[in-house]
């Protein structure tokens, strides 16, 4: 034993040193391209199956978008290999928001579940933010018995939930549970609020918020400014203070819209949508 481990160590002394450049910077590459080629057995549309058991389960990512195709190349670069540890049948739907008028986040994920579920019978969704990378595998992305909120701890809140209510980030919906609380509101145009509408409709809808551990629930969050076209709604606090009244009225019954276009990438499944401006 002695021997073998002087051999190593001489063995290792005698390895030529690293060039004085090292060739694989530049390797990490978050292009399209590149991870493509890393996700070899991503399908069409951006769909996975574990090749060589069936997936206990079915989850399709919700991504609201619009202007941020930076970071939704990181979110595929981490996303994508993530998924596939975690042995699920999934499928990313990117929504996009047509035109230029106030982003709706809601509303996107509202149109996001109707195209999602017409394609297949997903068993769980993901309601996913886009600058938004998980750092911990165990954050398994499956549905529970209750709404699951699975940005618990992000980074720009020191990992820590800001407040017990809070909804925000990243969450998951069996459909039932989805349709149980009408689904997400329509009328939240701007920045804020709307995840506090959602939160509220969890408990309306006679459920509890389910959650993964402090340690587990870890998001970084990619560093971005305020998006032009999404300015604070300072609407929200009424809105916020009727939900109750209003949640039954507006949400996945009501939903409006006009799809522009569908079309499967590698990578992802792109749907963009005409969703209309606040009346
Ligand atoms: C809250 C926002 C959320 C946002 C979090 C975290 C409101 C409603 C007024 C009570 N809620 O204050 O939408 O996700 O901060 O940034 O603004």
């Amino acid at each position: 034993a002695n021997l073998s481990l002087l051999g190593s160590a001489l063995n290792k002394e005698d390895m030529p040193y690293c060039p004085k450049q090292s060739p694989l910077i530049g390797e990490f590459d978050s292009s399209l391209g590149s991870v493509e080629r890393k996700n070899p057995l991503v399908v069409r549309g951006g769909r996975y199956r574990p090749p060589n058991c069936e997936a206990r389960h079915r989850t399709a990512i919700i991504i609201p978008h619009r202007n941020r195709e930076h970071h939704l190349k990181f979110l595929l670069y981490y996303l994508h290999p993530f998924l596939q540890r975690q042995q699920l049948n999934y499928g990313i739907y990117i929504i996009h928001q047509d035109g230029n008028y106030t982003f709706n986040r809601a509303k996107l994920m509202n149109v996001g579940f109707r195209e999602a579920m017409r394609e297949e019978d997903w068993d769980c969704l993901f309601f996913h933010d886009v600058d938004l990378i998980p750092e911990d595998d165990r954050n398994t992305y499956i549905c529970d018995a209750h709404p699951k909120h699975a940005a618990i701890a992000m980074d720009k809140f020191g990992y820590k939930l800001p407040y017990k209510m809070y909804f925000g980030g990243v969450s998951a919906l069996t459909p039932v549970q989805y349709l149980k609380m009408n689904g997400f509101p329509n009328n939240y145009w701007g920045w804020g609020g709307e995840d506090d509408d959602i939160g509220v409709r969890v408990s309306l809808g006679g459920m509890l918020i389910s959650r993964p551990s402090l340690k587990v629930g870890r998001y970084k969050m990619i560093k971005h400014k305020h998006d032009k076209g999404n300015e604070v709604n300072p609407k929200r606090f009424n809105m916020l203070a009727k939900t109750r009244h209003t949640w039954k009225e507006d949400g996945m019954n009501t939903v409006e819209y006009e799809i522009v276009s569908r079309d499967y990438q590698p990578l992802y499944t792109n749907i963009t949508v005409n969703i209309g401006t606040e009346v």
